[in-house]
């Protein structure tokens, strides 16, 4: 794995720093705003330290690379030179634990002295006249045991998450071929992290239109939150960004459905047309193509309905004959892992799509948006986590998500 700093004056400078050195696969890790230092900082605008990773290739020696590269051309920052994977990491676990995981450091904190506290009193009964050397063993010995504690404690915080088994085994296993004799337990965290990060990957959310119209298409089970996430992403687009969108829906199931959408529309004044027919959603592409982005509602349906989903696959179709797509299938935190599994693979039989989980405000728990995006290998693009329009949207955050994950503050 690849780690490096990159430094420029907002985080997409920074992360086109480093897009450009490491290319399109990097996963951000960390984003902080850095002060300037010297006489006139005050006076100059604000930078911002985006920490990367990259996966290299299996079978390859693991190493880890730290410096930082900036692209701030009035203050230069120096680079560091590389440093062993052991300094590299610890270095990384300052950051991560001080300012990511804090609520769950002291957890663990609290959990360490109680322990340390136990060993102390039976120690002080038991082996007041024990040799030096055997202290040293029991020092270590004592050592690895809070190791596997502090191991333990972050396995069933993420199963108390949620995470399938499987893949909270599997990140342990990758923790054990990294351990070695005096790690601080701070690395052990900040790997576990890490680790999560990478499992998360990279996530885009809606690219830029560049030639011509994006289609936009908003699918999945029913209630799950579709037509609401279509308004408040819309509204981000229209309000934020000042982009020219349009609003069509497929969703001629239920009368209600598409008035709701229009009522959105309305507001932000986007046109807006009800699609019956194949020929209609042609006719709109052509109507519209002077937009940069046309968002699509569909009809919510159950996964296990192959005719729905048929019907589904030929507006895809269609669209791609005209347009270039982009498909975002809804689902919503509150379902059963089984369910979601089982959506996510039938409409994954008819396109690749990123995911958006909503109502995130109705769990506790946040395992399963790990467990479908590991089982389907399709990036989060989004979270939803409340009613209100547009408010309650966030572009997803991994290591806001991760955090959480592990039991920190959310
Ligand atoms: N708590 C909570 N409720 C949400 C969230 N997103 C949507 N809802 C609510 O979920 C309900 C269904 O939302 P819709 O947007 O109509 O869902 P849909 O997927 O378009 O539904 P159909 O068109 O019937 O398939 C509404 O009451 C929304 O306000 C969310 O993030 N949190
Ligand atoms: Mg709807």
């Amino acid at each position: 794995m690849v780690i490096k700093k990159f430094v420029g004056k907002s985080e997409e400078e920074a992360v086109q720093a480093a897009k450009k050195e490491l290319g399109n696969n990097i996963v951000i890790m960390n984003v902080k705003d850095v002060k300037r230092k010297g006489l006139f900082a005050a006076f100059c605008a604000k930078l911002v330290e985006v920490t990367v990773a990259l996966e290299e290739e299996r079978n390859t020696i693991a190493k880890v690379h730290r410096e930082t590269v900036t692209v701030d051309p009035n203050e230069p920052v120096s680079p560091i030179s590389n440093k062993s994977m052991q300094q590299a990491s610890r270095d990384m676990n300052a950051e991560s634990i001080e300012k990511k995981l804090d609520s769950l450091q002291k957890l663990l904190e609290e959990q360490l002295k109680s322990s340390q506290a136990k060993q102390e009193e039976e120690k002080t009964e038991t082996d007041s006249v024990e040799t030096s050397e055997k202290t040293e063993k029991k020092e270590a010995d004592k050592e690895s045991l809070e190791q596997e504690k502090f191991i333990r404690l972050l396995y069933n915080t993420m199963i108390d998450n949620e995470v399938d088994e499987k893949y909270a085994n599997q990140i342990l296993e990758e923790i054990e071929k990294t351990k070695r004799p005096n790690i601080p337990i701070d690395y052990i965290l900040a790997n576990v992290y890490q680790k999560l990060i990478l499992k998360f990957g990279k996530s885009e959310g809606i690219t830029t239109a560049e030639h011509g119209p994006k289609v936009i298409v908003f699918m999945g089970p029913t209630g799950v939150g579709k037509t609401t996430t279509i308004a408040k992403v819309a509204s981000s687009f229209v309000m934020d960004d000042k982009q020219k969108i349009a609003m069509l829906t497929s969703d001629t199931y239920r009368i209600a459905a598409a008035e709701q959408l229009r009522t959105y529309a309305n507001i932000l004044e986007v046109p807006f047309r009800v699609i019956y027919t194949e020929e209609e959603l042609r006719q709109a592409i052509v109507d519209f193509s002077e937009y940069d982005y046309i968002f699509l509602d569909t009809t919510g349906h159950s996964h296990q309905n192959e005719e729905q989903l048929a019907k589904m696959k030929s507006i895809l179709d269609v669209i791609d004959e005209m347009a270039v797509r982009e498909s975002f299938l809804v689902l919503s935190a509150t379902t059963k892992y089984c369910d979601l599994l089982k959506i996510a693979q039938n409409y994954k039989k008819i396109t690749d799509y990123q995911l958006i989980f909503t109502k995130l405000d109705e769990t506790t728990t946040v395992g399963n948006l790990l467990n479908v995006k590991l089982c389907m290998d399709a990036p989060i693009a989004y979270i939803t986590n409340g009613q209100n329009v547009p408010a309650d949207i966030e572009r997803f955050n991994a290591q806001k998500m991760v955090k959480q994950l592990l039991g920190g503050n959310h």
